[in-house]
């Protein structure tokens, strides 16, 4: 059943689903087993299916075991793409300002296409990221995916995503997912003593940047921020309680490019800014709590990106590679610390 690439971790786990030919058949009993494995393993899970399905199936699971599928990046206005209509479906449109629903109908009928679907590919679909359209260069395959959590950057940050291998590549192509929830341990740890270093960052909102993509590239129609200042994109608070992990607050860093400490670190400036991110950041990503994924045809990922961050590493650009995912409607974060000091938090200041 289980299959660890790293030692002394409990960060993910390998499901065999062999036996389950048509996801109709997920009893709402497994459906919350599937649930409960994502979280029992610091939110992530790969359930193995052993054969290709649809994307019709990927939905049905998704929202079977894990919550109402969100629109993906960039297939809607507003979505990761700015305020223009995506140029595939822009041309059938019955007005500049088409609403989301129209949009959807668009995908589905000139596509045949579920815009609750990204594909994420070096290969040209309609509506693919990375595409050679918006990627001459190729940078989606010779780049990381730099670790981050799908969608931070929007006001109510997707909660599940599942990532589904339809093409993996031989070679390169690992996706690593690491968990957040030691983290805030190792922070009280770091800072022991230094009450207003504490204080501060458990006040603190961060900005999260929507004009980048995870691979390193512009996303299509926005433009380079001056600096993480002038990024655009959501702010959360930095630390946050998902009631299924308990009471321990969870840092969510959305990812490292562009962000920026704000609210209640008034007076921060740029420099700052980074110091204290970079010092964040090397407390995250640890071996220990990082679990390494390598590809089968038809594997299903599960990531709970309120607790979780992934990164995918290169792959030879000469080979395709297609994965596609889908990913739940989230809420509004809720901090850690606003109105509720933890108390277990509060007693160690
Ligand atoms: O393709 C991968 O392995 C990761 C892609 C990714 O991070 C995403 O789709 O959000
Ligand atoms: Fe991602």
């Amino acid at each position: 059943m289980s299959n660890r690439d790293v030692k002394q971790s409990n960060i993910g786990i390998l499901i065999n689903c062999q036996h389950i030919d048509n996801v109709e058949n997920i009893t709402p009993e497994e459906a919350l087993k599937f649930r409960s494995e994502v979280v029992k393993h610091g939110g992530a899970a790969v359930f193995r299916f052993g054969r290709k399905m649809t994307q019709t199936e990927l939905v049905l699971m998704t929202e079977k075991c894990f919550g109402q599928c969100a629109i993906g990046p960039g297939m809607v206005t507003g979505i990761g793409m700015g305020d223009r209509v995506h140029p595939d479906i822009a041309k059938y449109c019955s007005s500049p300002t088409p609403s989301i629903n129209e949009q959807v109908d668009l995908w589905m009928k000139h596509y045949n296409r579920d815009p609750h679907v990204a594909v994420i590919s070096n290969k040209g679909f309609a509506g693919s990221f990375g595409t050679s359209r918006h990627d001459s260069k190729n940078q989606f395959a010779k780049n990381v995916w730099e670790w981050h959590s799908d969608m931070n950057y929007t006001a109510t940050p997707v909660e599940f995503s599942l990532l589904y291998a339809e093409q993996p590549t031989k070679e390169g192509g690992r996706t690593m997912f690491c968990s957040l929830l030691p983290t805030y341990q190792r922070i009280l740890e770091k800072y022991e003593g230094n009450t207003t270093r504490l204080q501060k960052l458990f006040s603190a909102r961060l900005k999260h940047d929507s004009s980048y993509a995870s691979h390193g590239v512009l996303r299509p129609r926005m433009t380079h921020p001056k600096s993480p200042r002038e990024a655009p994109g959501a702010v959360h608070p930095l630390f946050i309680r998902v009631e299924e992990y308990g009471d321990t607050p969870i840092i969510f860093p959305g990812r490292r490019k562009n962000a920026f400490l704000q609210s209640l670190l008034p007076n921060i400036d740029d420099k700052q800014n980074e110091e204290i991110i970079n010092n964040l950041w090397d407390l995250m990503i640890d071996d220990e709590y990082t679990f390494v994924h390598k590809w089968q045809v038809g594997d299903v990922a599960v990531m709970d990106n309120r607790v979780l961050l992934h990164y995918r590493e290169p792959f030879p650009e000469t080979k395709i590679r297609i994965m596609w995912r889908t990913q739940t409607v989230g809420k509004k974060l809720i901090s850690a610390f606003e109105n509720r000091v933890s108390s277990s938090a509060a007693s160690r200041l």
